[in-house]
């Protein structure tokens, strides 16, 4: 609801207090209980979601088939969602948070229950993504898309196919490369090519990924808020460390955009769609969790943001590209090499604090 129509209806109410109390009251005739109707949730749906991270059409298909209009608006990084729904009173109903990003907003009551009932189409999940240690049971969310971060680069400009994370420090390339300015994607990125775990509660270990980056901050052209694709798009970097998807939509444009799993390992993630507990409109985000669920809107998601899918029901209408590629959908045994973000619990200010001093050493 806007917050013009909210004093509005405040004001109303406030009024019908006052003349009420200015009426004088009649002896009460005793009334028969009755119940309370339902409110009706008004016809609207507000949407938070990640940049570049839906099919606009299928919001206008969704809008017309239900009728409700849909507010979209998008964030960054898990950070800037994080933040915006710590600050205060939020109007938004759904949002799309990563995996440690759904434990740690899901520990500060963020969220609210799912009534299944209303989303039959919960059955076309794939089971693998059924039941995440960070939300047991689907209680808040559903998966909306898992892709992995990789390399991107423009191999007409690097001279070379790149395979690991050993490349992107190639003396050649110093000050050609973009990095994620999202704290624990660019830190895993570190952790990894230094033979630690990406989820490390070490402080060692963690100050050890900060040192690196400060002592590389020649190489590093800029910490991109989830943009490295525009950047090697428009030939500003050469290598961009950033999301399978966003890359693969690069593509497209330009033949010479390759996208590389790091063969050191990498991260592997999965964003999942949630209600907010405060959410105003629930009944109309439950129609909206279902209709991403269809078969052919969710394979129309995938194919529009080349994102890998958790709605096996939509598998078959996926372009068979996209269902072949390895980039987009690693064998297991490349998957064996992929890690999932972990919450980390009380050492989140340990790279907070790391990533701060990065920040206040790079080489902008
Ligand atoms: N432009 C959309 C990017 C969505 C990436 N989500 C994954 C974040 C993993 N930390």
């Amino acid at each position: 609801m806007k917050k013009s129509s909210r004093l509005v209806r405040s004001l109303l109410l406030a009024l019908v207090v006052l003349v009420s109390a200015c009426v004088p009251r009649a002896t009460p005739t005793p009334q028969p209980a009755t119940e309370a109707a339902p409110v009706a949730e008004e016809n609207v749906l507000n949407i938070y979601n990640w940049d570049d991270y839906m099919d606009e059409t299928l919001l206008t298909d969704f809008e017309e088939e239900y009728g409700i209009t849909i507010n979209y608006s998008t964030y960054l990084s898990n950070e800037e969602l994080i933040d915006v729904l710590l600050a205060g009173p939020v109007e938004y109903d759904l949002v799309v948070p990563s995996d440690y990003a759904v434990a740690i907003l899901r520990s500060e009551s963020k969220f609210g229950s799912l009534d299944k009932a209303n989303i039959p189409n919960f059955d076309n999940i794939d089971p693998a993504f059924l039941n995440p240690v960070y939300d047991p049971g689907n209680r808040y969310c559903i998966p909306y898309q898992w892709g992995t971060t990789g390399i991107g680069y423009n191999i007409k400009a690097t001279g070379r196919e790149l395979k690991g994370w050993s490349d992107v420090f190639d003396p050649a390339f110093a000050g050609r490369v973009s990095f994620l300015e999202e704290p624990r994607e660019s830190f895993a990125a570190i952790l990894l090519y230094l033979g630690y775990s990406p989820n490390t509660t070490n402080p060692i270990e963690i100050n050890a990924a900060a040192e690196f980056l400060k002592s590389h901050a020649d190489f590093i052209a800029t910490y991109a808020p989830d943009t490295g694709q525009d950047l090697l798009a428009s030939g500003e970097v050469d290598i961009a460390l950033e999301y399978s998807g966003d890359i693969f939509q690069i593509m497209a444009e330009n033949p010479d955009i390759r996208y590389v799993i790091p063969q050191e390992g990498t991260m592997i993630w999965s964003d999942s769609l949630c209600l907010l507990a405060t959410a105003p409109h629930k009944e109309n985000a439950e129609k909206f969790m279902n209709y991403l669920l269809e078969p052919e809107v969710g394979a129309a998601l995938s194919n529009y943001l080349r994102y890998a899918t958790p709605n096996q029901a939509a598998l078959p209408f996926l372009n068979e590209e996209d269902r072949n590629h390895p980039g987009l959908y690693p064998s297991e045994e490349v998957r064996s090499r992929m890690f999932f973000f972990a919450d980390v619990g009380a050492a989140g200010q340990l790279y907070e604090d790391a990533w701060n001093d990065v920040m206040a050493n790079r080489g902008q």
